[in-house]
């Protein structure tokens, strides 16, 4: 197998690189000629999209080589198909990875212009939720910067991930409508729509030999138009695309509408149809078992198959043999599964295929990532539901399973109902449902988790049977983040220093970061790397000013949880340690702490109850400890409105301590975790998902592990957890607990912030809060102690940073192409 190496001489698709005097002169041609206004009263937003047409021209040259160059080789490919994408802005991530970020900086500050200033002008390009759709962006940047030939495949919402504010501390969600004036990034590709069927019925036929043949008549037809938005490679390496599927009504189904008189029917159907790709669901880790959420993981699907198969039937014909040598399709958790009887339909029913061969190449094909082992977030649909807008997969999914159960299940544990009742992929019951972990288990040759000790409960806890059927189908790749993105543009500073000090070669070979622990005692390089974090935190201060209002001392610890709210990832354990200093503080007013901040970004699931009580909550506790003069300023809590990746970006680099508080089990990996503690921040965390990985890394001396371990959660959850004990028992677990429920924090209005009690008391604390709560206070106090030792604090910082190498998402995508895809590099040519 080829590898691209640092070594190796990079493939550069873009041929040439403009001066800072050409990109200026582009500019100025764009402005003029794409943007039809002129210099004296050009917009900072008319420059913008000027400024990302002359990038265009760059990326576009990129882009026509790198595909050129696949089809001249007809290469195998990787095809990602996830229903998220969490892109964040797309300007300083391209003119970086083209490398003309300085060029372009100096161009348009001679042009009179800042660049930041233009930054601001592009909206985040939301269409995640949270981890797993930023993980599909990290991979489809790695894919591209190593010469991977990679598509991603997706769903182009009108709106992404909604906007949140606060009204008296509580969240509202305003609509995200990201490319309302159209975005500079997308092309659309009119000449690649696709059409695709869902509801009606299945007509049983028979041919002149007798053999049976299934017709399915369509209820509905709708039109896939696909945006293409190009990947650009760190370099220029090979720019790849991001293929997103808008959904319009069929042409043809509307004019046969029409000619049947059914005018405002068409206009419905229209609506409808437009429907599909309206809008993001907001729900992480929660299965909505939505219709229309059916529909939008089919409708992509459907249509990235038609668009695989075209491709594929121009390089190779109608002769289907080479196909699981050309085509690997990586399923980014059991969102995009129904691809897997999609496949099999086209091949059974369309291209005549025997089941056996089609089963055989679609086994070759498919691979399975899991992200997660809370119940709540596997996937079923309702049998009825699924039979309504999919009758014929329905039927293919029975035959799926019932080969499955014969074949496979009955063989190992001949008769056996009950290991029959466990693995079969459909769930019996009251309701019905189709499983769609097991689906995706069965019909792939690879299923891995995204962290160690996740894939090791996949494989022990999730699918114990599919392993001892198929020992070898199980595997893990640890997540990773982009150094790109998640340094070296978040980062300047930091990536100067790290330039000047290893080297440039950090950013696409980040074991070269080892370099700089040789550093970590040299007093020097502390002072620099303390006062980039000191500039840094400063930065954010004046940003967390402009949007709170609230101020903070830039010599605070800046003390960070940034992630979806949710009771596994127990930002309520933050607030409570939080209560905790504070009332120590009250008790005793020369209470002795490092200044301290204490920052949240998170956004809760609409219909997510206690997440939006823990939002109103930490934002009530906070308004009243920083208005307390009692503190003098030893606490401040800010909850950052509307987290997203472009907020993420000022958060990281300002970091000094990182919680990664999740209940041992639950957080399958992170990955905010590795971008916080790359910029040298200091994890406050439990032995859980890439935290075991991260503190094997950094060493037990630069991290604050508390908490019980997957094991000891098992086992107190075995011989019963009581969280009343832990009330009775500590007094100071019941005296914060007991204040919640008073209108301390809501003069007035004693007992609104009681649902978090209640959830950990009547509840049962079912995350264990209150088990770890004494450990996790202990932790901080560890790493108010380390702070007090600057020179101290530097090296375990400095020491995070260089010992982070391997949490590159370049070493992840390397994992995939050895443990799953098999796959070469594929070196660009110019023409
Ligand atoms: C999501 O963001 C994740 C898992 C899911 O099942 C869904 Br739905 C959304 C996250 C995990 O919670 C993280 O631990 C993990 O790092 C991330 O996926 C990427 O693998």
């Amino acid at each position: 197998m080829k590898k691209t190496t640092s070594k190796a001489k990079a493939s550069v698709a873009i041929a040439a690189l403009p001066s800072t005097e050409e990109l200026k002169n582009s500019i100025i041609k764009h402005l003029h000629g794409s943007l039809g206004t002129d210099v004296n009263k050009a917009s900072p937003q008319a420059w913008w999209r000027a400024t990302c047409a002359a990038v265009n021209e760059y990326v576009y040259d990129g882009l026509r080589n790198t595909q050129r160059t696949h089809y001249q080789q007809n290469t195998r490919a990787i095809h990602y198909f996830s229903l998220e994408y969490l892109m964040g802005r797309l300007f300083s991530n391209n003119l970086h990875n083209i490398g003309i970020y300085d060029a372009a900086k100096t161009a348009l500050a001679e042009l009179g212009l800042n660049i930041a200033d233009l930054e601001d002008q592009e909206e985040d390009m939301a269409l995640g939720n949270g981890g797993l759709g930023r993980l599909a962006a990290c991979f489809i940047d790695s894919m591209a910067t190593l010469n991977y030939p990679a598509i991603g495949y997706g769903i182009h919402y009108e709106h992404g991930l909604f906007k949140q504010d606060f009204s008296d501390g509580r969240q509202i969600e305003r609509p995200d409508s990201w490319r309302e004036y159209g975005n500079p990034w997308e092309i659309c590709r009119p000449e690649s729509v696709q059409e695709i069927s869902v509801y009606g019925y299945v007509e049983t036929t028979y041919d002149l030999q007798g053999k049976m043949k299934k017709v399915w008549h369509p209820g509905r037809i709708i039109k896939g138009v696909p945006w293409d938005i190009p990947v650009v490679g760190y370099q220029g390496s090979s720019v790849n695309v991001l293929r997103l599927w808008e959904s319009r009504a069929s042409d043809f189904f509307n004019w046969d509408v029409f000619n049947s008189g059914g005018y405002i029917d068409a206009a419905r159907q229209n609506i409808e149809a437009e429907t599909i790709s309206k809008v993001l669901y907001p729900n992480d880790e929660t299965d909505a078992g939505k219709e229309l959420r059916l529909i939008q993981q089919y409708f992509f699907c459907s249509c990235s198959l038609k668009d695989i198969i075209r491709r594929y039937k121009r390089a190779n014909g109608d002769d289907w043999s080479k196909f699981p040598e050309q085509v690997a399709i990586q399923l980014n958790d059991t969102h995009p599964a129904v691809a897997i009887p999609e496949l099999m339909r086209i091949l059974v029913d369309r291209a005549e295929m025997s089941w056996d061969d089609a089963w055989n190449i679609c086994q070759h094909v498919f691979a399975y990532t899991n992200h997660t082992l809370l119940p709540e977030a596997l996937e079923k649909w309702s049998v009825r539901l699924f039979e309504k807008v999919l009758p014929r997969h329905l039927e293919i999914i029975y035959e799926i399973n019932r080969r499955f159960l014969v074949e496979q299940v009955d063989v190992l544990w001949p008769g056996d109902n009950d290991k029959k009742h466990k693995l079969s992929i459909i769930e019996d019951g009251h309701e019905p449902m189709v499983r769609m972990g097991h689906l995706s288990v069965v019909g792939s040759f690879r299923v891995n988790g995204v962290a160690q000790v996740h894939s090791d409960l996949v494989k022990s806890d999730l699918f114990p049977e599919m392993v001892a059927l198929w020992p070898d189908k199980f595997t893990n790749v640890t997540n990773g983040v982009t150094p790109r993105r998640w340094l070296k543009a978040c980062n300047p500073r930091l990536a100067k220093l790290l330039d000047e000090t290893i080297g440039d070669e950090w950013p696409r070979d980040l074991k070269q970061l080892n370099k700089f622990a040789a550093f970590a005692d040299d007093p020097a390089i502390q002072d620099a790397f303390m006062a980039i974090k000191q500039q840094n935190k400063a930065d954010l201060a004046t940003v967390v000013k402009k949007l709170t209002n609230i101020s903070i001392d830039p010599h605070a610890i800046f003390d960070i949880q940034i992630k979806r709210l949710h009771e596994y990832k127990r930002q309520h354990l933050n607030l409570l340690h939080i209560l905790a200093l504070y009332r120590r503080i009250l008790q005793n007013p020369d209470y002795d702490m490092v200044p301290r901040v204490f920052l949240f970004g998170a956004k809760a699931a609409p219909g997510y109850k206690l997440a939006k009580e823990i939002i109103y909550a930490i934002n009530k506790v906070a308004e009243k400890i920083n208005n307390d003069k009692r503190v003098k300023n030893r606490l401040k809590v800010v909850f950052m409105p509307n987290y997203r990746v472009t907020l993420a970006e000022k958060m990281i680099p300002a970091a000094d301590v990182s919680e990664q508080i999740s209940t041992a089990g639950k957080e399958a990996s992170g990955t905010g975790n590795m971008k916080l503690a790359l910029n040298g921040a200091i994890t406050v965390g439990t032995l859980d998902g890439a935290n075991i990985e991260i503190a094997e890394e950094v060493g037990a001396d630069n991290i604050s592990i508390f908490g019980l371990t997957v094991d000891e959660v098992k086992a107190l959850q075995a011989k019963g957890y009581h969280s009343w004990d832990y009330y009775y028992q500590d007094a100071e677990i019941k005296a914060i607990l007991d204040w919640l429920e008073t209108d301390y924090f809501t003069p007035g209005k004693p007992g609104e912030l009681s649902a978090i009690k209640r959830s950990l008391l009547e509840g049962g604390d079912p995350y264990l809060v209150l088990a770890d709560f004494q450990s996790y206070v202990k932790a901080q106090e560890k790493v108010d102690g380390w702070y007090r030792d600057q020179a101290g604090w530097a090296k375990k910082a400095i020491l995070n940073t260089a010992l982070m190498g391997k949490f590159t998402s370049d070493r992840s995508i390397e994992d995939y192409v050895e443990k799953v895809w098999k796959l070469d590099a594929c070196k660009i040519s110019q023409q």
